[in-house]
């Protein structure tokens, strides 16, 4: 998937152009479920705003990265996780696997989660 590619897909999920499964959206974040979920529950939330990555996002504005980090604790809270505990993770260029560059934080959890590495 080129970076162009990926940067029109969930713009065109948050448009309504490509369906998914929409768990909470406000006036600056979008959350909706992974299509590969990795987890028992693996949502995404993204600003509505696109930047390319965390860094980019949190540079240039640092309200809407804690509008997305509170988003994460919302979909937490609907999904009944805020007690048994969840991951919020950034995935950051390519040796991290980052695919789509319209910046995203993975929200997991609903079950023990194995430790980060390759
Ligand atoms: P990352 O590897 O961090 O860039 O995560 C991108 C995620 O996006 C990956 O876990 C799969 C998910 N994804 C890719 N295409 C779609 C899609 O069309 N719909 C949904 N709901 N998720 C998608």
């Amino acid at each position: 998937m080129s970076e162009t590619d990926a940067d029109t897909l969930f713009e065109r999920i948050i448009a309504g152009e490509i369906p998914a499964d929409v768990v909470h959206q406000d006036e600056t974040t979008f959350a909706f479920r992974d299509i590969s979920p990795q987890a028992r529950v693996h949502v995404l939330v993204v600003p509505r705003k696109r930047y390319r990555n965390v860094a980019e996002l949190a540079a240039a504005d640092p309200q809407l990265l804690g509008d997305v980090v509170a988003t994460a604790r919302k979909v937490a809270e609907l999904e009944g996780i805020v007690e048994s505990g969840y991951r919020v993770v950034f995935n950051t260029g390519s040796d991290a696997g980052q695919t789509v560059f319209h910046v995203h934080a993975h929200v997991l959890g609903g079950e023990p989660l194995g430790l980060f590495g390759a």
